[in-house]
């Protein structure tokens, strides 16, 4: 990329979510949320599907979010290591359940508002924009327990009460905000995604777009609330990208590709481009949904467009219709991919493809002609601490350059980012798999996937690296 720099008000930084990070998950009044239900390791991946049997923690089981890396009382130490390292932004989000512990709580709580005002203002005073989520996979437990959680258009109403409550708190701190993390992610994990639980032979995808629906419609509530308070804010949605690659040039395998694509772009037109596609009202007849909208949805969808595209990009994916290559399906993918022979894995079985990076910028720009924002992206690995007390994860440096570079020739070729923020600046619980070992920091954190460790945070050798990028605005990359 020889000389090239990124342009100087890009939003340098990194993005984590409130149940990875902050624990404390009874304190300050905070209410039970869907992730504090999910154990780690083998269990954990059946819960995240809806397949959870329990809506309260049981005795004995090891919840990682309950004290997470204690962020909710070491975020200062931490703040300032962002800040050292020369962030412009971080990306967290608001865990419902700190404002309003049950959901329909009639005055929210004071004491988790006043969380992110000092959260806010400590990211403010080292002059890094907080950006923030509304909803980033958690639900307050008591909404699942009385509404089923968002197959309810009753959570529409809950919402918006919610998300009105801290827009007006924090518009003055806050200028960056996105409404679901992922919000495709509740076709694949709807009980990380959205909540939902299912029973015995439901129609799972009956309930899986009419929950989509409820959270388009409350997304839209939160755009309308945002451009009505915040004149000078921008809010945007947020997509797990990664494009679909054809196995072969057969037109089948294409055309599969395209339809896995538009699975995922479905929301973001409706939150983009304001309506349904033709596409989408055609797989509702196909598979005979019928999803319940109300005379004014789509009016209030087609007013309240999102103002820029955030999305998360860890690797492409890869479809074929042979049943033959369909047996080589990647191990971590929960979009279900094949494995591609051209790109290498991760220990997790997650496809490496920074070119992928360039390719999906370049998609959603040109199908959105919307201002980007790569608000995750970052290398899941083992780190080993050696007896000096060094991390040397070289292997971390290596992708996110390779990612950065790619997103600099994105850019060059006309698409608009607002920034990169990388996912897991500090190691956090991993979301797939609730464990530590799964890390993404530029700082290490001292605990392991039993919960036992200091909490001490020690830098790794990618932080003096990340530093120098932010520093020379990715000249060197
Ligand atoms: C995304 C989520 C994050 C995050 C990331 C990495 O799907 O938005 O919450 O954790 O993926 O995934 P993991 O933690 O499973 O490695």
């Amino acid at each position: 990329m020889a000389n090239f720099k990124f342009p100087d008000n890009f939003l340098w930084g990194g993005a984590i979510a409130a149940n990875q990070a902050e624990g404390a998950y009874t304190e300050g009044g905070k209410g039970l949320t869907s992730v504090d239900l999910l154990p780690s390791g083998e269990k954990r991946r059946g819960f995240m599907k809806g397949d959870i049997s329990s809506l309260t923690p049981l005795e004995g089981e090891f919840y990682p979010s309950h004290e997470a890396i204690d962020f909710y009382h070491r975020y200062k130490e931490d703040v300032a290591l962002f800040a050292e390292m020369g962030f412009k932004a971080l990306r967290v989000s608001i865990s419902w359940a700190r404002i309003y512990p049950t959901g329909e709580d009639v005055v929210p709580n004071e004491a988790g508002l006043q969380f992110y005002d000092d959260l806010f203002d400590e990211l403010l005073k080292h002059n890094i924009q907080p950006v923030v989520t509304l909803a980033h996979f958690d639900v307050p437990v008591a909404l699942i327990e009385k509404y089923g959680s968002w197959r309810s258009r009753k959570m529409v109403d809950l919402f918006k009460t919610y998300s009105e409550t801290v827009l007006k708190r924090y518009k003055d701190k806050v200028k960056y905000w996105m409404t679901f993390n992922e919000i495709n992610m509740l076709l694949h994990l709807p009980f990380l995604g959205a909540g939902l639980v299912f029973k015995e032979g439901e129609n799972i995808k009956q309930i899986q777009y009419q929950a989509a629906h409820h959270q388009l419609v409350a997304s839209a509530w939160a755009v309308k609330t945002c451009h009505e308070l915040i004149a000078d804010a921008k809010i945007g949605c947020m997509l797990a990208a990664g494009s679909f690659y054809p196995y072969t040039c057969d037109p089948e395998d294409v055309y599969q590709g395209m339809e896995k694509d538009r699975e995922s772009y479905f929301f973001i037109d409706v939150q983009s481009r304001g309506e349904y596609p033709g596409y989408a009202k055609r797989f509702f007849r196909d598979h005979n949904l019928d999803i319940v909208m109300e005379p004014q949805d789509a009016e209030l969808l087609k007013q309240n467009t999102v103002d820029y595209i955030g999305f998360s990009y860890y690797s492409s994916r890869t479809t074929s219709t042979d049943p033959e290559v369909q047996k080589n399906m990647t191990s971590g993918n929960v979009f279900g991919s094949i494995a591609n022979p051209y790109l290498s894995k991760s220990d997790w079985g997650w496809t490496i493809d920074p070119k992928g990076m360039r390719i999906t910028a370049n998609q959603l720009h040109d199908r959105y002609q919307k201002p980007l924002f790569v608000v995750e992206n970052g290398f899941g690995a083992y780190d080993e601490l050696t007896s000096d007390g060094d991390i040397n994860d070289d292997y971390r440096i290596d992708y996110l350059k390779r990612h950065l570079a790619e997103l600099g020739e994105a850019i060059q070729d006309g698409v608009e980012i607002l920034g990169y923020t990388s996912w897991g600046p500090i190691d956090i619980v991993s979301a797939s798999s609730g464990e530590m070992s799964k890390r993404y920091g530029y700082i290490y954190v001292d605990r392991d996937n039993a919960g036992q460790g200091t909490l001490k945070r020690i830098k790794k050798k990618s932080f003096a690296w990340y530093q120098q990028v932010i520093q020379l605005g990715g000249a060197n990359l």
